[in-house]
């Protein structure tokens, strides 16, 4: 009997696993981490921080791929069990109606949101520095860039999958050009996707694993008792930047007001593909599929800025820790 529950459709086919007697953990790896290597196409250097959305009888996705020059660039990618992905070799070419912004410098960190009745994509876009590119598809090949979102320098834009108050809704995490040592989460709204405004302050770093900035992970999911937040954290060690998963509760109505959130984390760099890649000591969280019958979520993380992996929890074992191990 479950005792919370997620606000949406129900997906039996997400990929699943159960939690092995012996782990106690509110969120447990996929066995069979890294789910997609390093160089599933002949041209990237990497596959990480990727974004994946139920698609048809499957799903689809939005693939960070930086190439052998280690340019950063998104590709699509389709998979029928969400484990064994097909990637388009080719990068995704935006289509824009303003030469300016169609002018693509890099692309990196996606998220795919469904609202209403397409594809909506949003990713660390190169326009004069780091912003916000926002586009949508409806089939995962073509995909029509709109404006960016913010001035630079902000990265992590995350939409909400529906209209809150009459309007379209997005976090994102005010930066700077570089590895930003900053960073609190921000709410903010629009009317068109185009103008965003009434900017409101969400959660700022704090303490420990989370000391330095934070950034939305998935796209907020919806439940009974409130959005659910997954987000990364970042402690500045002596070693450099060590990148954490976190999980908040956020009002339903008000998504600004941040109701409980984890104290400790509820992932962190411990595996040797989190430990051991590109940037060591990573695990950026960019995609969640949810079953509403079930209860189960599906994460899909980044591992050290190299290959792309897969944790589970559960709706009711998450919410639990997180009012057990709540700080405000
Ligand atoms: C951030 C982003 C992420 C990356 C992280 C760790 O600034 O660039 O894509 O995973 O740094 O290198």
């Amino acid at each position: 009997m479950q005792k919370y529950k997620i606000i949406g459709p129900s997906l039996p086919n997400i990929p699943w696993e159960d939690r092995s007697e012996h782990c106690q953990e509110p969120v447990w790896r996929s066995a069979q981490n890294p789910i997609i290597p390093r160089n599933l196409i002949p041209t990237s250097n990497s596959i990480f921080n990727s974004a994946v959305v139920p698609y048809k009888d499957g799903f689809a996705g939005v693939f960070r791929c930086d190439d052998k020059r280690r340019e950063m660039l998104l590709h699509s990618g389709k998979s029928k069990d969400g484990i064994n992905w097909e990637i388009d070799p080719k990068p995704i070419q935006f289509l824009s109606t303003n030469s300016e912004i169609g002018q693509f410098e890099y692309g990196y960190d996606p998220r795919v949101c469904w609202i209403e009745d397409r594809y909506y994509v949003t990713w660390c876009n190169g326009y004069h520095g780091p912003t916000i590119g926002v586009a949508y598809t409806y089939d995962f090949q073509t995909f029509h860039q709109l404006e960016n979102a913010f001035l630079p320098y902000n990265r992590n834009g995350v939409l909400f999958p529906r209209k809150i108050n009459g309007q379209y809704a997005m976090l994102s995490r005010p930066s700077d050009t570089g590895h930003t040592a900053f960073g609190d989460i921000f709410y903010s709204q629009s009317p068109d996707m185009e103008y965003w405004g009434h900017h409101r302050h969400v959660m700022a770093p704090r303490g420990w694993w989370q000391n330095t900035k934070i950034g939305a992970g998935p796209i907020p999911i919806e439940t009974t008792e409130g959005w659910l937040l997954i987000y990364h954290g970042v402690l500045t060690s002596c070693n450099g930047f060590v990148y954490s998963i976190g999980a908040a509760l956020l009002d339903l109505d008000e998504p600004w007001k941040v109701m409980a959130r984890t104290e400790p984390y509820i992932l962190s760099p411990q595996k040797l593909y989190e430990c051991v890649g590109d940037v060591p000591n990573v695990v950026f969280p960019c995609a969640a599929l949810t079953d509403a019958d079930t209860g189960r979520i599906a994460i899909y993380y980044g591992g050290a800025d190299t290959v792309t992996c897969l944790a589970f929890t559960h709706l009711d074992t998450l919410i639990n820790f997180i009012k057990e191990n709540s700080k405000l």
